[in-house]
């Protein structure tokens, strides 16, 4: 089927179908000054139309937070049918942030963005953020055929920082993917990064980041050289777990050859519970 879109005025890209949306689009909001909404610290949005403004901008986030939600819930669903119907779970961890208004705006500086809803939308692409932590490299390529697969999930564009790692060490698997999320007024489809990462990747980019935000653009080279480091520590680590893991896996799966030849044989079989503990080991 053709999808045919028409852009709002919060910057979201309506699909078009005949039965659900075919209406005028919303209206246009002012345009956007989210320092006026930052620089009130009395909570007083009663002037000058910022009234209006916070509106908009409450229902532009709206949106993320129900494509974010949506994500969450078809990753929590996998890891629950894992948890509760397979020996192993890939998914350690699942977390979820809508960007602040601070960090839009400092974005928005950064990315040449205008003050529209509209160019936010186009030019921010991670104001809906959601990561997923896993134990194993192939569990996060694993987790995000899963998620990818989906019907209604589209792939808008992937950047695997595990393959090709940013030059200060960054690596996780990045994916920008887009859900339908219905509202009362038709169907709306929503920008979401995802990012799938191991534990080592989690643990290191949280340090690198704490790093950068406690010395801002002036962090000490001997620091940037240890985070390097560590980022390739973090990789060798990651390689040796997955190494393992699938040695322990396939000490299972030989079990079973093992236990025929040696029931030929007149050696013991060796004890199903002590391969169950070595399987769950490498799980
Ligand atoms: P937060 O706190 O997650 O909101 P960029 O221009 O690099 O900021 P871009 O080009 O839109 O972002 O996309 P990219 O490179 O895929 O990075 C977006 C997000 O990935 C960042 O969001 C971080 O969460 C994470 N990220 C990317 N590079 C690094 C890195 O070198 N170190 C760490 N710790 N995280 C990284 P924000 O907005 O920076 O942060």
């Amino acid at each position: 089927m053709q999808r045919r879109y028409d852009t709002d005025a919060l910057g979201t890209r309506r699909r078009r179908t005949s039965s659900v949306y075919s209406g005028p689009v919303d209206h246009k909001p002012a345009q956007l000054d989210l320092g006026r909404l930052i620089d009130r610290p009395d909570g007083d949005f009663s002037h000058d139309g910022v009234q209006q403004l916070r509106q908009d901008f409450t229902r532009f986030m709206m949106r993320y937070k129900f494509g974010m939600e949506e994500i969450v819930t078809k990753l929590s669903i996998l890891r629950d049918e894992f948890e509760h119907l397979h020996e192993t779970n890939p998914i350690e961890n699942i977390s979820s942030r809508l960007k602040n208004p601070d960090s839009i705006l400092e974005k928005m500086g950064r990315k040449e963005c205008d003050s529209t809803f509209e160019s936010i939308a186009e030019k921010i692409t991670d104001v809906a953020g959601v990561r997923v932590t896993c134990s194993f490299v192939s569990d996060v390529y694993h987790v995000f055929d899963l998620l990818t697969s989906q019907s209604d999930v589209v792939i808008v564009e992937v950047r695997d920082y595990i393959t090709d790692p940013k030059p200060n060490g960054y690596r996780s698997l990045h994916a920008l993917i887009e859900v339908p999320v219905y509202l009362s007024d038709g169907e709306v489809p929503v920008l979401v990064e995802v990012q799938l990462r191991t534990i080592a990747m989690d643990f290191w980019a949280s340090l690198e980041h704490k790093i950068h935000y406690k010395y801002r653009e002036d962090v000490p080279q001997s620091l940037l050289d240890g985070l390097k480091d560590a980022a390739d520590t973090a990789t060798e680590l990651d390689a040796t777990m997955e190494r393992l893991h699938a040695e322990v896996k396939t000490a299972g799966q030989l079990s079973a050859g093992l236990k025929d030849e040696l029931s030929r044989g007149t050696v013991a079989l060796p004890d199903d519970a002590f391969v169950e503990r070595l399987k769950r080991l490498g799980s």
